[in-house]
């Protein structure tokens, strides 16, 4: 359903969009709201702009603390290592435990309910990656509702590269898991790709707007799409439509309200007399949605495979570059999204770059011939060796 805002109200969206600090993007934010007019259309980005200016006032807090010396709690966290992943899930599924058995970090695995109150994190390492865990505090149900730290929960979700849902062979898990993907629907957070996809990549004034449909548009064309756009005054971007989009699924990106991570399952306790069967359950349950990974904490069952699982489901690949002339590679990649080209490298190494790019050359297993000359729209695999020539 159309939000049809007045033109006041898409004005003071923009301003919000270009906001530099926390303290102005709330106090535009609040403007905004305030021009929001109330009927169903305009339900979601309601609750959506609601839960956004609960997130921003806990960010403002919580540095407004930090800068007086009184620590607390900490939410907002720098993303260390090839990416990001946060493991939520309801108390005692042992998130502690997997934290302590797959990371350096020190954190307290206890009986009790509730004991991790902040988001702890921990380093995990794979081959020649590291990736960041980051035990999120339980979540209980309604949290996506509730004014607290539930919202601050999911607001991890939303900032993080992937999501571990984890759950507890002992208990019901189904039911857990049911839960967190309620929570997490509610939060507008997408754990499976979505039917269409559309992605805003602002330019600089006077690239102009740019729109590339992959896929097919459902319910208007590419001038209702335009209008859209330019009545946010989003006037110079490169936007990518992807699938079955709908006029609604633009707004929404706009909004960047729903949003996709990947997810896997981690069902804990597999060591408990009843893990077979509802391991089964949850399998029934979940219909091949999302990978499931039994473990236990406590025999390290499983523990192995986690790494891998993580790189599999974030969907990533490594690149090594090669300075001309030298014969190895550098030791640490470049982590790119699977399916980008050498020309998506040489943006990633630096902006400037590709308008120098002259061609590359690639050593692959797959190639028949190492290395290949090749050009910017080569697309690269996990461990491409790539040298970058430049004119
Ligand atoms: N049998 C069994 N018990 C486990 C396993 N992993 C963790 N536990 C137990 O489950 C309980 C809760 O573990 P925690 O790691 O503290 O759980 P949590 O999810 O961090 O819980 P909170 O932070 O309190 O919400 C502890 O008593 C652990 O010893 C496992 O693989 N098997
Ligand atoms: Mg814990």
């Amino acid at each position: 359903m159309p939000t049809n805002l007045p033109v006041v109200a898409k004005k003071k969206w923009y301003e919000a969009s270009l906001a530099r600090t926390p303290q102005e993007k709330l106090q535009k934010l609040q403007e905004f709201s305030s021009l929001i007019p109330k009927h169903k259309g305009t339900e979601k980005l309601r609750a959506q702009v609601r839960r956004q200016i609960s997130v921003l006032n806990k960010e403002i807090e919580e540095k407004r603390r930090r800068r007086a010396g009184r620590g607390g709690p900490r939410f907002f966290f720098e993303k260390e290592g090839a990416a990001q992943v946060i493991m939520l899930g309801p108390t005692k599924v042992g998130r502690s435990s997997l934290l302590t058995s797959v990371t350096n970090a020190k954190t307290e695995v206890s009986d009790y309910p509730f004991t991790t109150r902040e988001p702890v994190p921990g380093m995990l390492r794979f081959e020649d990656l590291q990736f960041q865990l980051v035990e999120a505090p339980a979540l209980v149900e309604g949290a996506a509702g509730s004014g607290s730290g539930g919202l601050q929960t999911l607001g991890l979700a939303r900032n993080a590269d992937g999501i571990i849902l984890m759950v507890d062979l002992s208990e019901d898990a189904p039911q857990q898991l049911a839960i967190i993907l309620e929570e997490l629907e509610k939060a507008r957070i997408l754990i499976h790709k979505p039917r269409a996809r559309v992605e805003i990549e602002r330019k600089h004034v006077g690239a102009g707007l740019r729109i590339i449909v992959f896929g097919r548009l459902f319910d208007c064309n590419l001038r209702d799409v335009e209008n859209l756009l330019k009545g946010y005054r989003i006037l110079d971007a490169t936007v990518r439509i992807t699938g079955e989009a709908t006029i609604d699924d633009v707004e929404d990106a706009i909004f960047e309200s729903t949003i996709y991570r990947p997810a896997i399952v981690i069902a804990n306790k597999a060591d408990s007399p009843q893990a077979g069967t509802m391991l089964q359950r949850l399998n029934q349950f979940l219909g091949g949605l999302l990978p499931i990974i039994p473990v236990s904490c406590q025999t390290r069952m499983g523990l192995e495979r986690l790494g891998a699982e993580i790189f599999r489901a974030l969907d990533i690949i490594r690149t090594y570059t090669k300075e001309p002339g030298d014969r190895q590679p550098s030791i640490n990649p470049f982590i790119l999204k699977h399916g980008s080209t050498v020309a998506d490298l040489a943006k990633q190494i630096h902006s400037d770059f590709i308008k120098r790019f002259a061609y590359a050359r690639v050593w692959a297993k797959r190639l028949a011939f190492s290395p290949r000359r090749v050009g910017p729209s080569f697309v690269l695999e996990d461990k491409d060796v790539v040298e970058l020539h430049t004119k």
